[in-house]
């Protein structure tokens, strides 16, 4: 009762803006405590606002660079910005994160406006997005206006990341060769927008080409062809260009239709993804402590009984041992 009333304290000062309280929301949420049920009671009716853009590439391709100028530029135009950067423990980046967010920070200027937190993949395959979307949801109830992710397109859970996005933003840069093989492959599906980044180096105008070709295998039948922005993140140069992209792709989200749908796949897995919690909570209680359970075992292993018969009759039990759990709540 104390933890739930100091929770109800907490959320009151996010609310109120208190950036000491969102973090500390926010590092409840993402270790998937078991407050969390309460906390998202508490966040939810005040989400529902923030506009979440996930950037995704390769490593290196430059995109905690841009990311930080496009929140310095959104700041400018006094949006609320914050930054979530998904790291991916990967062996080739790991460790490399403090510098970025530390770049970033000085990219935008340590403003206070722009709130920036790193999130850590340890945890199990598919936790990374349930954490980063209980994070994006503390920080659109902070009053955020635009949520950007930042991670790393090398894996499925990474990928998964970008699908909380309202925007997916694949960040590329000259150089990659062979790549734009394996772009067609997987990540030409997931953009919405490419930005060509580190255009001032060489081969810029020839990979733009061969971008410019996928994109159109990269088109959804009966939807927006993916867009191509150019950038040099570190000259802050077609930054305002990007922004422009987003606002359009934004604007078409919402005259087609799309934007709720993609939401509406969101609000679906963020469910299913509660209701297995509380299952597999259940079931390992059952597992654990109920002496039926025990005594089934038992009647496989000493009387021989029937495996599958025995599972299904102690899925009954389950069933029930269920049922009288809810009702003592
Ligand atoms: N020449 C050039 N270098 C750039 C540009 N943008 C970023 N860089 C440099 O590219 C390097 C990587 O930039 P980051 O922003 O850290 O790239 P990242 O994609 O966030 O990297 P990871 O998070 O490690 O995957 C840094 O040294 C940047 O200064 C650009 O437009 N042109
Ligand atoms: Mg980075």
């Amino acid at each position: 009762m104390k933890a739930k009333q100091s929770i109800e304290d907490l959320v009151k000062e996010l609310l109120g803006g208190s950036v000491r309280a969102a973090g500390r929301l926010i590092t409840l949420v993402e270790a998937n405590d078991s407050l969390v049920p309460d906390i998202m009671k508490l966040i939810y009716p005040h989400s529902g606002n923030a506009y979440v853009i996930g950037f995704t590439g390769a490593p290196g391709a430059g995109k905690s660079t841009l990311v930080g100028k496009l929140a310095k530029l959104l700041d400018s135009k006094g949006k609320k910005v914050a930054i979530i950067a998904i790291d991916p423990s990967s062996p080739f980046t790991g460790g490399a994160l403090l510098g970025d967010r530390i770049r970033m920070m000085e990219d935008v200027g340590i403003k206070q406006n722009v709130f920036i937190r790193s999130l850590g993949s340890r945890g199990e395959m598919g936790g990374l997005s349930e954490a980063t979307y209980r994070v994006a949801n503390v920080l659109d109830a902070f009053g955020k206006e635009f949520i950007f992710v930042e991670t790393v397109g090398t894996g499925q859970a990474e990928i998964e990341v970008t699908k909380l996005a309202d925007s997916v933003i694949v960040v590329l840069s000259p150089g990659m060769g062979d790549e734009i093989q394996t772009l067609k492959a997987g990540t030409m599906e997931i953009g919405d927008i490419f930005v060509l980044n580190k255009a001032d180096q060489a081969g810029a105008e020839s990979i733009s080409a061969s971008i410019q070709t996928a994109l159109h295998w990269a088109a959804k039948h009966g939807e927006r062809m993916p867009t191509l922005v150019k950038t040099v993140a570190i000259k802050e140069q077609g930054i305002e260009d990007l922004w422009k992209e987003l606002e359009l792709h934004r604007a078409y989200l919402i005259e087609s239709g799309q934007l709720k749908i993609r939401r509406e796949k969101r609000i679906r897995m963020e469910v299913c993804k509660l209701m297995e919690d509380k299952l597999a909570r259940h079931f390992n209680k059952f597992t654990c402590e109920s002496p039926d359970f025990e005594q089934g075992i038992k009647e496989v292993s000493t009387d021989n009984k029937n495996p599958c018969q025995q599972a299904e009759i102690l899925l009954e039990t389950f069933m029930s041992f269920l049922k009288q759990g809810d009702s003592e709540k």
